[in-house]
């Protein structure tokens, strides 16, 4: 039995780790988690993850709950893989950058623009914190056309690296709470280009 197991739940943050064990071809369980009222999960998830939130990941005794940070987990630890960019390619800077971009430079506006535009109750949305949150995801969406694609297929190395699975996570939820209908289309393109995978299919499937 394998020692890999991803707590999971639908459209969360666990299908960048469940898109990468599938690109891997890794063997892995999934403990589904509830995610439909919050804190997610129950006591015993609480023990595996204390902020009761997702992804959690477990191998043998070890846990972790980052996504992009188990995605570099499993690279460093059951690599080699394409998805990694290595220091000796000439993008690994540039592969590190959009990794980490896709977490720490989109969570904020786009986190806002979720709380703000579905996730709170219409009553407690701030319709100023919406619409700025909206021009700032709207810069970040630019960037990424302007500096991450401009006229490659993918963020980095020429080849679909987890910098792509980190990003394009984010896009999906942006589309989930229709907010990517105005994104330049070069990432339009992008995006259709990733979620054709098959991984990814089997990653965002329910
Ligand atoms: N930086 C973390 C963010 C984790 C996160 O916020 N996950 C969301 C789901 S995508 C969650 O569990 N939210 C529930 C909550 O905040 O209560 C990561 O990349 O894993």
């Amino acid at each position: 039995m394998t020692d890999l197991v991803l707590y999971h739940a639908p459209q969360t943050r666990s299908i960048r780790v469940r898109w990468a064990l599938e690109e891997m071809g890794l063997d892995y369980r999934i403990e589904p988690v509830q995610f439909k009222s919050r804190p997610a999960g129950d006591e015993a998830f609480a023990k595996i993850s204390p902020l009761r939130k997702l992804p959690a990941f477990r191998d043998g005794a070890m846990t972790m709950t980052e996504s992009n940070a188990i995605l570099q987990y499993l690279l460093g630890k059951y690599g080699p893989s394409d998805l990694e960019v290595k220091p000796d390619e000439a993008d690994y800077g540039r592969y590190l950058q959009f990794l980490h971009f896709g977490e720490g430079g989109m969570t904020m506006p786009v986190s806002l623009l979720l709380a703000h535009t579905a996730l709170l109750p219409e009553d407690q949305r701030n319709p100023a914190l919406a619409k700025w949150a909206k021009i700032e995801t709207g810069k970040l969406l630019d960037y990424l056309a302007d500096h991450g694609l401009d006229g490659r297929d993918w963020l980095a190395a020429g080849r679909f690296t987890a910098a792509d699975i980190s990003v394009v996570y984010m896009l999906y939820l942006l589309k989930i709470i229709r907010q990517f209908d105005a994104a330049p289309e070069i990432l339009k393109v992008y995006f259709a280009r990733a979620t054709g995978r098959d991984a990814w299919k089997k990653a965002s499937a329910d």
